[in-house]
Order: structure tokens, then C-alpha cells, then sequence
């Protein structure tokens, strides 16, 4: 195995990246192996896929598919062995299928099919052992001996930043918002990695063509929210339990959400939001429709061991991020959803939730009711534009100094209480804007507010930076100057790989000086983050007083 797409990864003196029997998020070898069979299939379906497209054939399915399958080889997202082999078992078909669609329209049109390379040839048996076999010629590493650190780095920054496309564009799929254009690009970004490209030059023009890439997916992604559930408004979230049965649901999906308080509104279970899920509350067709949605349980993922063991109802993840459910002795009420997997853990399909229900009636529920303490989320983009007149007339007017987004992904490491230090430290005359799951770290803290705005408003989940750019697009307006002549600093925590596809966002759109932590990921090399920081300004985070000092002068 060889595996360095997420902040985790093993840092040795020697090497870098998780590469022996077991990577540091419980991904087995074995797993590693077929994921990386699973994804170079998958850009050789791409391959097809594209060429298809140039004599008029697009098959839907395998545009769904492609992404779908893709997003499961995420950081904690499926551990499941025999599903990944299906997977894969499926791409060989669509592939089948494509391939066979692609000649004949060629035939009919009297042209020449192409001679498609790299992925697109790779020809596998739908066997697990023979997968396991031919894995080391799909490893991502394959070549690095003949094309260096640098172009592999690069190769990987195209690729990680693609799998967060790719999982929203799931997340957008399930809302019933699809669209041709953007699978025909995806395919082609999809189909060139599958070629193994080498120039510099084009690697970071791909990069950048991911991002305006997932900024047009994010938009989708954000039309199918508000079209389901409506605009978010500010809402007060209790972040305690109250006496009853429960059901938790974790991940991001909206509408797995909507389906169990659905099926649960007059059965007696609370039903709490977990992780990325807490902006759930503040859609009208949720928080604001099911009074039995009581609150949100436990943090951010990397606590979910301990947290969800004592939580006494069934649990549902309905995406990342999933680690080891047995030692908390809680697997076995737990279901997973969609693209997520872990064996022995019930994959639950369908939009029939009896069985979840059935098993958090036979838990206990708490028992007693805690102290509410609250948290506020909501602020998406409609509510940040309301709230843009009054924001602008607190600058003009000199209460509003300056504008922060510290957000991203949180995770275990300790480094990651700068994030914590850092909004504390902040000056009382600015505002912070947060998003993903990094906010745990610090959004039940009181930060106060300047003359009746909230010093910390939470955006939404990871794909709401989607309404963060909006606001900030609209500042740039208003103060007609440039998004980087703002006073608006990003301060983006890292662990996964759709906080890349964002960075890749943000940078695409033009965005310099972000600040990423706790660490640089360790695909980049050296030589590649001068380059980036000399084209984009982008660096590590150093200390929270000497960045503070750099930023606000
Ligand atoms: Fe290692 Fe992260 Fe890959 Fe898991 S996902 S094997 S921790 S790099
Ligand atoms: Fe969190 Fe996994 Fe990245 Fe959506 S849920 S942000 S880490």
C-alpha cells in the first residue's frame, strides 16, 4: 500500500505516506490495494466516457456512477472489502459498455476510434485475488522513480482535489442536481490522469480547472439544499441531550436526515445531528420543521470512538467520517448509508428507515435531560447577504476592522488547537466566519458580537464556502476593490480531500495569502509549495500572535 491523501499520513525521516501493513486511519493494506485498482478502473472509464462524448454518446449512468465509486476511496469513507470489489466489478462493465457505445458511434460517423492510453487499457478480472495482484501497477507512486516528487506531488494535488469533487458532485446527485457539462468535464480531468501526465505547466492548469470545477459543483450542491430544505436562518442549536430515545446522524447527506425525522415524528425519538451535520438545524425544512430534531451530539469526527459509545440509540453515518466502530462496542448499532461502509456494520439502503428506528426504540435513550448550552449556525448565504448592509454600515463606520475564515476540517492533532487559540485571540473589532467541521474547535465559545452581529457566524458545512465566496464576492462589490484587497484573511484547516478540492477552489478564483494548517499536505514537496506560495501567497500557519501581527499589522 502507499497512501498520502490526508493530513494523517505517516511522516517518517525516511518517507512519507501510510505504506506498510496498515495506513493511520485503520485503512487496512488490503483495502489501500483495491481502492487504488478501483480508481485507476475508474479513469479508464472516464477515458471512454470522454471520448464517447466527442461523437455525440453520454451514458447518465456511468456519469452517476464514476464519482460515486470514486468518493468511496475518500479518507474514512468505506472499509469495506467486498464492496470496493463490486465497485470495481461495476467499472469494468460501465468500461464494457462504453467502449463498445464509443466504436460504434465511431463506425457510424465514419471516423477512427482513438487508441486510448494508460487507464483506459488497464484490463482486470473481477476477482478480489487477482485485483490484489495487479494493484502495485495502479499504485499512485507507480512511476515516481522516473518522474520525480515534484510531478507525483502535482498528480496527487489533481487527484485528492478530484475525489472532493466527485464527492460532492455525489452529494449534489442525491438532490436530484446533475448536470452534463460539468460531467464531461469531470471526466476529462478524470481521463488525463489516467494518462499520466508529466508537464508541470498542464498539472497546474488541471489544478486549476478542478477548482473552477468544484466551485460549479458547490453551486449545485448549495441549489439542491435550499431547493429541498430552504434557506438557512440563524438558529440557536443545543449542543446537550434531553430524556429519551435517540437517533444520531452523522455526515452530511440533508435528505437521509429528512427521511428519519420524517419516519420518526410521532414515534418518541429525539433525533440529534452529528459532526458536519449541525447546519442541519437551521434549514426550515428541518430544524424548523421537526421539533423532535432536539439538538446536535459529541463533536467533531475524530471523537466519534468515544462519543458514540455513549451515545445510547442507534447512529447513522450517512458519509465521512468514519473510523473503527468496535472498540466502543457500538457497531452493532450502527448503520452506515450511501457510500460509506465498514464490514460488519449493517449498510442500510432504501429510504425505509424501520429497521433504524426499530433499533433506537430497543436502546436505552438518555436518561436524563443536561444544561442546554447553545451554539448558532445558519449563516449560508442568504442570511449572510440580509445581514450585508448592516456588516458594511459597522465597517464604513469603523467597528469592523477586519474580516477572518478560519475553517476546514478538524482532526486529532495537537497543533490543531491554534485553530482554538487563534479565534480566541482575535481583536473584538473583527468578524470570523467558519464553516466544516473544523468549528468544533471552538464554536461553544462566546465571541460576542459588534453592535448586534454575532462575531462567529457558521456558513454551513465543508461545501458552504460556497456562500462564503458569495459574501465575499458581494464585499468586493460594495467596496468596489478586488476580493484580495478586502481586509479578509482565510485561515483553512486541512484533513481530507474536499478541504483540497476547496483550496483549489479558493485559488482557482484568485485568492492569495491563505493560511492552511496545522500542516502543508505531504504530497507537496518543498519545491512545489515555493512555487505555490510565490504564485498564490499561500503558506503554513506559523504561531497565532506572529500571524495575527502579519495579518491586522
Ligand atoms: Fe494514511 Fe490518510 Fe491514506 Fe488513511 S487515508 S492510509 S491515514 S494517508
Ligand atoms: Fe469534516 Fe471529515 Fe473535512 Fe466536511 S467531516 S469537513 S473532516
Amino acid at each position: 500500500m502507499f497512501c498520502i491523501q490526508c493530513e494523517q499520513t505517516m511522516q517518517t525521516p525516511v518517507a512519507n505516506g501510510c505504506q506498510y501493513a496498515m495506513g493511520m486511519c485503520g485503512k487496512t493494506s488490503e483495502i489501500s490495494d483495491l481502492q487504488d485498482v478501483l480508481v485507476y478502473m475508474l479513469q479508464g472509464v472516464s477515458a471512454y466516457a470522454n471520448a464517447a462524448r466527442e461523437v455525440g454518446v453520454v451514458d447518465a449512468a456511468a456519469d452517476a456512477y464514476i464519482p460515486q465509486a470514486f468518493f468511496s476511496t475518500l479518507t474514512n469513507v468505506n472499509f469495506d472489502a467486498e464492496r470496493l470489489v463490486a465497485y470495481t466489478a461495476e467499472a469494468v462493465a460501465a468500461k464494457t459498455r462504453l467502449k463498445a457505445a464509443y466504436e460504434a458511434a465511431c463506425t457510424v460517423q465514419g471516423v477512427e476510434p482513438k487508441t486510448l492510453v494508460g487507464a483506459a487499457q488497464f484490463e482486470i478480472s473481477a476477482e478480489k485475488a487477482a485485483m490484489l495482484s495487479q494493484a502495485p501497477q495502479t499504485a499512485v507512486n507507480r512511476d515516481v522513480e522516473t518522474i520525480g516528487e515534484d510531478i507525483l506531488g502535482l498528480r496527487l494535488l489533481n487527484l485528492y482535489g478530484l475525489k472532493g469533487v466527485a464527492a460532492y458532485m455525489e452529494h449534489a446527485r442525491i438532490l436530484g442536481q446533475q448536470d452534463v457539462e460539468v460531467y464531461g468535464e469531470f471526466h476529462r480531468i478524470m481521463a488525463r490522469l489516467g494518462e499520466d501526465p508529466s508537464d508541470l505547466n498542464e498539472l497546474l492548469e488541471l489544478a486549476m480547472a478542478t477548482g473552477h470545477l468544484n466551485y460549479k459543483v458547490m453551486e449545485m450542491l448549495d441549489k439542491g439544499e435550499t431547493d429541498a430544505f430552504g434557506h438557512p436562518v440563524p438558529t440557536k442549536v443545543n449542543m446537550k441531550t434531553v430524556a429519551g430515545k435517540a437517533i444520531l446522524v452523522s455526515g452530511h447527506d440533508l435528505i437521509d436526515l429528512q427521511h428519519i425525522l420524517e419516519q420518526t415524528k410521532d414515534k418518541g425519538i429525539n433525533v440529534y445531528t452529528h459532526g458536519e451535520m449541525l447546519p442541519a438545524h437551521a434549514y426550515p425544512e428541518l430544524g424548523g420543521n421537526y421539533p423532535h430534531l432536539v439538538g446536535n451530539y459529541g463533536s467533531a469526527w475524530q471523537n466519534q470512538q468515544k462519543e458514540f459509545a455513549n451515545f445510547p440509540g442507534a447512529i447513522v453515518m450517512t458519509s465521512n467520517c468514519l473510523i473503527d466502530p468496535n472498540p466502543g462496542s457500538y457497531a452493532d448499532r450502527m448503520f452506515t448509508r450511501n457510500i460509506v461502509g465498514w464490514p460488519g456494520v449493517v449498510h442500510h439502503t432504501g429510504d425505509d428507515y424501520s429497521a433504524v428506528i426499530e433499533k433506537a426504540l430497543e436502546c436505552e435513550g438518555f436518561k436524563y435531560d443536561e444544561i442546554p448550552h447553545y451554539t448558532m449556525t445558519g449563516f449560508a448565504r442568504n442570511a449572510l447577504m440580509e445581514a450585508a448592509p448592516a456588516v458594511i454600515e459597522q465597517v464604513k463606520a469603523g467597528n469592523i476592522r477586519h474580516f477572518f475564515l478560519v475553517g476546514g476540517c478538524d482532526g486529532d492533532k495537537q497543533e490543531r488547537n491554534y485553530f482554538t487559540e487563534f479565534t480566541k485571540a482575535t481583536p473584538d473589532d473583527t468578524l470570523m466566519l467558519t464553516l466544516a467541521c473544523g468549528k468544533f474547535k471552538f464554536n461553544d465559545l462566546e465571541f460576542g458580537d459588534v453592535n448586534g452581529i454575532p462575531r462567529l457566524l457558521d456558513v454551513g458545512q465543508c461545501n458552504d464556502a460556497y456562500s462564503a465566496i458569495q459574501l465575499v464576492i458581494a464585499l468586493a462589490e460594495t467596496f468596489e476593490c478586488g476580493v484580495n484587497d478586502l481586509p479578509l484573511s482565510l485561515i483553512l484547516s486541512w484533513f481530507e480531500q474536499k478541504a483540497i478540492a476547496i483550496l483549489l477552489t479558493l485559488l482557482a478564483l484568485g485568492i492569495k495569502d491563505i493560511r492552511v494548517g496545522p500542516t502543508v499536505p505531504a504530497f507537496l514537496t518543498e519545491n512545489l509549495i515555493n512555487h505555490l506560495n510565490e504564485q498564490t501567497g499561500l503558506r503554513l500557519i506559523t504561531n497565532v500572535e506572529q500571524d495575527l501581527k502579519d495579518i491586522l499589522g
